[in-house]
């Protein structure tokens, strides 16, 4: 029962997530969804997507760009799509690139773009709760340590139409 019940409720708040959003996001119609670049008290989002689920992987990441007027840090993230996300970097270990658990969030200079892509700073999903397909939407909850939180929505994209 409490199975189904936490089930229910990531449904409810993923339904209501995409209920909060401004819409800009919301043509399903495309298989090439852009988003829409969001502007709020000085942060400016843009490029964002998620990695479409390859196989049956239960992990996926998710890339953008953020610009803020006054420096930040993006400090938190989630989504009801995935039972972990974090932001990783990737660092080179004596040669061998590995990624790891950013701490201390993700530092945003005035005037110089922060970007996630791949094989950079990115959000990790872990724990998909559901295969991540191209042309679909995701809900994610940015939190900053400005005291700001943004929800949107990200389009998946397959990796091959990914633009880095
Ligand atoms: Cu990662």
């Amino acid at each position: 029962m409490k199975i189904i019940l936490i089930g229910l409720t990531a449904a409810l708040m993923s339904v209501a997530s995409f209920a909060m959003n401004n819409g800009h996001n919301m043509d399903h119609g495309g298989q090439h969804i852009q988003f829409k670049r969001i502007e709020s008290n000085g942060i400016t989002l843009s490029n964002f997507q998620a990695r479409a689920s390859i196989g049956r992987t239960k992990n996926s990441g998710i890339y953008g760009e953020i610009r803020a007027v006054k420096p930040d840090r993006l400090i938190g993230v989630s989504t009801s799509f995935a039972s972990m996300a974090e932001l990783h970097e990737h660092i080179n270990d004596d040669g061998v690139m590995r990624m790891r658990k950013k701490e201390g969030g993700l530092v945003i200079n005035p005037g110089q773009p922060t970007v996630m892509r791949p094989g950079g700073h990115h959000i990790m999903l872990m724990g998909l709760h559901k295969q991540l397909i191209a042309g679909e939407m995701i809900d994610l909850t940015l939190e900053f340590d400005s005291g700001q939180i943004l929800d949107i929505s990200v389009p998946v994209v397959s990796i091959k139409k990914m633009h880095h």
